[in-house]
């Protein structure tokens, strides 16, 4: 069995890496927020060559080894180059039936849903989790569209049984309303790289999400 399947189900903090953002590097942020605990890393990078980003993305299984699950945002061949876990997909790739037709049952795919008509489709189809976006206004992808809110959650987490990672806008104010309404996971992209201790506030949110997980 795949060591990530037990952890998949117990994710807190997920980090997505954005070179462009980041004070100190992709992979000084992904060794930070792995040695803080981080259980899921997704390798999203969309400035280098293909060589480039397999070259980093072999650096970065190696650091996550088995305490954290690897992802690649988008590239099934950087993710299979690299020996990555799975890869986490958009409604506009690759359809995921194909997807999965290419990595196999062993490998996880993320898919990113706007509302519950997308998350009951993801589930049915076989996604491993579903990414929900985007929570609240964000800069960072420019094309994301307006938050929803986080009480939108809620409608999803009662329709499906994979896990929701929820993203977009996220911060260290806001994180609490995003798990109270049913998120088990989330992305903090711009609140964690462009911080300039990302051990410290990746232990923060895992710390916060752990809480109300235990004290719902
Ligand atoms: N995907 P931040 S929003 C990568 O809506 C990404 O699908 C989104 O960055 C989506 O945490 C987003 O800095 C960026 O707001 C999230």
């Amino acid at each position: 069995m795949p060591f990530w399947k037990s952890l998949l189900n117990d994710i807190d903090f997920y980090l997505v890496t954005d070179s462009g953002l980041s004070r100190k590097g992709t992979l000084s942020d992904v060794k930070c927020a792995v040695s803080a605990g981080c259980k899921i890393v997704q390798y999203r990078e969309k400035d280098k060559t293909t060589k480039e980003m397999i070259e980093e993305a072999i650096l970065i299984r190696k650091i996550c080894g088995d305490n954290a699950i690897f992802l690649v945002n988008d590239r099934i061949d950087v993710a299979l180059a690299a020996g990555a876990d799975g890869v986490h997909i958009g409604q506009d790739d690759m359809p995921i039936d194909l997807a999965r037709n290419i990595l196999g049952e062993n490998k996880i795919i993320g898919l990113t849903v706007h509302n519950t008509d997308e998350a009951i489709e993801a589930e049915r189809k076989g996604a491993d989790y579903v990414g929900f976006s985007p929570v609240f206004d964000t800069t960072t992808k420019k094309d994301a569209g307006r938050g929803v809110g986080p009480d939108r959650i809620q409608a999803v987490k009662t329709i499906i049984d994979i896990p929701i990672v929820a993203i977009g806008g996220i911060n260290k104010d806001n994180c609490v309303s995003v798990v109270e309404n049913g998120a088990d996971s989330l992305v903090a992209i711009s609140a964690i790289v462009c911080s300039d201790d990302v051990r410290r506030e990746t232990e923060y949110f895992i710390a916060t999400i752990r809480k109300i997980k235990q004290n719902p």
